[in-house]
């Protein structure tokens, strides 16, 4: 299956998911500066919001929305344990963290950090959001290895992929101790390490693609609006 990816976007989470179920992918990787794929196709006619994650799951049907895909991809392994069976608590306590993770922190929190053109009071709003909704996380994890007790859900790759980008936006973790083992726990893990590498070995090419054709060393993505 085709997966449209990004080199420093949310699309990890799908990529982690896809790896603990080996269930291979065909990365395709997006330039968001300009969201055109690879052979110069303009993302809208894939995905009309412009965005990713994007997966071909069947041929010219594209499912978008990480939860979506995250879902259906654990679907297909009906006896993995990274989702939960329909009926069980746990399906519920699952979607709940993914739709506050897609909300709360990912759009309320994080997207305003990523424009260029947000002010600079707003960006201090939402500065302080991200931290008290990391705080509040950091307390849920007391006690706990990831999201909804002891095993690693789908939830943990979305939370991941979007706690992640602290790094970039210079908020330090190390105060919320167990949210840190929490990241570092998932870091530890093949999926998530061979997602990350593959997502940085991009980041990295697309820097020096810019620096050629530009002439200057810029090694920021072009994307704003995750
Ligand atoms: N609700 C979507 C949001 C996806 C999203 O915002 N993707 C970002 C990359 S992390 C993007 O494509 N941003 C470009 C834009 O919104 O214009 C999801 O959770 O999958």
């Amino acid at each position: 299956m085709k997966f449209y990816h990004e080199s420093h976007g949310c699309s990890l989470a799908v990529d982690i998911v896809a790896r603990e179920l080996e269930i291979p992918l065909e990365l395709i990787w997006v330039e968001m500066s300009n969201k055109v794929l690879p052979d110069g196709t303009d993302l809208h006619s894939i995905n009309p919001k412009g965005q990713v994650p994007v997966l071909e799951f069947a041929e010219g049907q594209y499912l978008t929305e990480g939860i979506a895909i995250m879902q259906y991809l654990v679907d297909q392994r009906p006896d993995c344990d990274l989702g939960a069976p329909a009926g069980s608590p746990e399906r519920y306590r699952i979607l709940e963290w993914m739709s506050f993770i897609a909300s709360d922190l990912h759009k309320g929190g994080f997207m305003p950090l990523f424009k260029k053109t947000t002010p600079d009071d707003y960006r201090q709003l939402a500065r302080q959001h991200i931290k008290r909704r990391l705080r509040w996380l950091d307390d849920h994890l007391a006690g706990r290895n990831y999201l909804i007790g002891s095993r690693f859900t789908i939830a943990d790759a979305h939370c991941y992929a979007i706690v992640i980008w602290t790094k970039r936006h210079d908020i330090e973790i190390s105060s919320w101790p167990n949210l840190e083992a929490y990241m570092d726990r998932i870091a530890a893990r093949p999926s998530a390490r061979a997602a990350v590498e593959a997502q940085q070995v991009q980041e990295a090419y697309e820097a020096k693609a810019r620096a050629a054709q530009f002439g200057s060393p810029n090694t920021t993505s072009g994307s704003t609006s995750q």
